[in-house]
């Protein structure tokens, strides 16, 4: 075997395999298949039939298109059609969400509840729903239609725009960026891009920022907050990542995709002691449920389930030959799964409308009767045990904790009683936590496997920076050992492993999905609020004030650029790896990378180098440190677990 993007045992083992039996990956296809460099740089527009236009070569930017286009209005419309992308991901599947919150409050779903009444009551005073004397199920009610409501809205404004400090709106309401309703401004985006209408980067940039903002602060929370309340609020739970986690002696039975709504009742069919009897007398031990991808995240955060892999091990997790069943829904499911299976006794099965994949065994999830809807799944792969040929389970496998949504955090900072984020302010300002880093995003396979994700985390937190991250990428560190406690001692600088170790945190923090990402935004309004009520706590105004930098090392999918450009647009210095999908106009992409931060206090950077990528940051980090006034190290006692305690016995 050539080698491959891959330095990862269990991940060589499985490929030596596929190549053994003749199997294509994508691994191998990655490394026939030249990536187009015209369309990776942006240069190329194919909206219309007088094209494609390639404006490419020397002197490609005084070029046009057959029409007159330039190269900053192809590389705009480009990069702007891939934010009206990834939203509508993110929001359709929020806009599921609703619709199974909806329903569920009017007692039309039997299979699902309301279950954090808390975070309902919270939710509602976002949305201005009265919740004095009213029952749980009016409430719900009322919070589920103006949810609903929120995607087709034609004028005002979000909801939870709300939930961005007051300085951000501002600079929000000032380039007249506010989305009015999520669906509007896709909409819209699909609109300006048609042939012949927007031609001004500037001006189709203002839609491409409103409708990730969109995403960010409507659809991905929408999805976030209303799960939270159907399926319980994440509290920091032990799990395991890596291929290793499926069983010999089990029927394995995988998830896959991103909405928990299905996954959710797998999980729960799977426990299911006449389905488990039904296993044993198939000759297996049990049944084993792990997931893949960002429906791996959902059902650990929430049940401890583990995770078989990231995004690049979803064939991998095939090649075991101990897999009776993918479940998979929408999002980041691999075409090549369908022929995979043909090799191997396992089914792949597509549950949703939208999702269909040559190859696969259609059941569709049917959410008015969803418990005996993955019964029906759960039973197949139990039927399809007796079926396995031989079996390559790689040994791998590493624990991790994970599950911290923005209020776990919040409380294990703050303690019960006076939950907040002002330790976390506090030991920034002491200079133990240097600032705070998302990295999040996919797998590519024009990169080594989750090498970019896991050198640059090191290096963040060997540099006292905590890390918070979701998707792929929280999946990639967790295989490298970085999210439990114990690396706060073996990798992070001293400063942050001390307030780790006095919390009893991780240096790196798993906080779940792609769509939790929203949780990112919260956490970081937060940290405004903060100093909004203690000034001594301050570390600015705005989200653009805070030392605080974004990352995608590995991006793969539309939906990461409209995360990218979310938490740009919500002041963030935000850099990706692999490609710069603008790269082929230097104005535009100078737009994006220097005249963003004077317009929105965030802007975007690209680095494909892990160190340099990590640099940057730290830079960034520094450079708010200075603006702040706290650069230099101001001595402190570190608010420990004692403190703590003795805060909340007084209060
Ligand atoms: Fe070419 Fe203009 Fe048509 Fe794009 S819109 S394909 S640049 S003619
Ligand atoms: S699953 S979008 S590969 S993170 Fe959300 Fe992973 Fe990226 Fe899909």
């Amino acid at each position: 075997m050539t080698e491959r993007n891959t330095k990862l045992k269990s991940d060589i083992e499985m490929l030596e395999r596929a190549a053994e039996m003749g199997v294509s990956t994508a691994f191998d296809r990655a490394a026939e298949l030249r990536p187009c460099p015209i369309g990776a740089s942006g240069a190329c527009c194919k909206i219309c039939a007088m094209g494609p236009c390639r404006l490419t070569g020397k002197g490609a930017a005084e070029k046009r298109g057959v029409c007159g286009a330039t190269l900053e209005t192809i590389t705009a419309r480009n990069f702007i059609r891939m934010i009206a992308a990834g939203a509508a991901a993110h929001s359709d599947h929020a806009r599921v969400v609703a619709e199974v919150f909806l329903a569920t409050a009017k007692g039309e779903l039997p299979g699902y509840e309301i279950r954090d009444e808390a975070k309902l009551h919270m939710i509602a005073r976002v949305f201005g729903v009265p919740t004095e004397g009213r029952s749980k199920r009016d409430i719900a009610i009322e919070v589920g239609e103006i949810a609903l409501g929120e995607f087709g809205k034609q004028e005002g404004e979000l909801h939870f725009i709300k939930r961005a400090p007051q300085r951000r709106q501002e600079v929000w309401r000032r380039m007249g960026v506010v989305p009015r309703g999520i669906d509007r401004e896709i909409v819209e985006i699909m609109h300006r891009t048609h042939m012949g209408v927007d031609q001004d980067y500037r001006n189709l940039m203002l839609q491409g920022s409103r409708a990730a903002l969109a995403d960010g602060w409507g659809g991905s929370m929408i999805a976030t907050e209303l799960q939270d309340i159907l399926f319980g609020t994440p509290i920091p739970i032990r799990g395991q990542a890596n291929l290793g986690v499926l069983k010999e002696d089990e029927v394995n039975l995988i998830v896959h995709g991103h909405e928990p709504i299905l996954s959710e009742m797998v999980v729960r069919a799977a426990r299911d002691p006449e389905l488990i009897r039904l296993a044993q007398e198939k000759g297996a031990q049990g049944i084993n449920v792990a997931g893949i991808c960002c429906t791996a995240n959902e059902v650990l955060i929430r049940h401890g389930i583990p995770v078989a892999g990231n995004f690049l091990q979803q064939e991998l997790a095939i090649m075991t030959g101990a897999v009776e069943a993918m479940v998979v829904d929408v999002q980041c499911v691999m075409q090549a799964l369908g022929e995979i299976v043909q090799c191997f006794h396992t089914d792949l099965i597509t549950t949703s409308p939208k999702a269909k994949i040559p190859g696969a065994v259609h059941i569709p999830f049917d959410e008015h009767d969803a418990l005996n809807t993955a019964k029906a799944i759960v039973r197949h792969a139990i039927e399809n045990y007796p079926q396995r040929g031989a079996v390559h389970i790689p040994e791998d496998k590493f624990d991790l904790v994970a599950g911290f949504s923005h209020e776990t955090i919040n409380y294990m900072l703050g303690g019960t009683f006076r939950a907040s984020y002002w330790p976390l302010n506090d030991n920034i300002i002491n200079g133990r936590i240097r600032g705070v880093a998302g990295v999040v995003g996919c797998n590519n396979a024009r990169v080594y496997h989750d090498q970019v994700h896991t050198e640059l985390v090191k290096e963040l937190i060997a540099n006292n920076v905590l890390v918070v991250q979701t998707g792929c990428a929280a999946i990639a560190c967790a295989k490298e050992g970085l999210t439990i406690p114990e690396a706060a001692y073996e990798v992070a600088g001293p400063g942050l492993a001390e307030v780790c170790e006095a919390v009893g945190i991780p240096p790196v923090l798993h906080s779940g999905s792609c769509v939790d990402n929203s949780r990112i935004l919260i956490a970081a309004s937060e940290m405004v609020d903060v100093g909004r009520q203690n000034k001594s706590l301050s570390l600015g105004n705005d989200i653009s004030d805070l030392p605080l930098a974004g990352a995608a090392p590995e991006w793969m999918s539309e939906k990461a650029i409209s995360i990218g450009h979310y938490f740009v647009t919500s002041g963030v210095f935000t850099v990706f790896g692999v490609h710069w999908p603008t790269i082929a106009s230097e104005e535009f992409t100078h737009f994006l990378f220097r005249e963003y931060e004077d317009l929105y206090g965030g802007m975007w950077a690209f680095e494909s180098d892990s160190n340099k990528m990590a640099a940057r940051m730290i830079d960034h980090i520094n450079r708010k440190r200075e603006a702040l006034g706290i650069h230099v190290k101001r001595e402190r006692v570190l608010f420990d677990m004692a403190m703590r305690r003795e805060l909340e016995e007084a209060a």
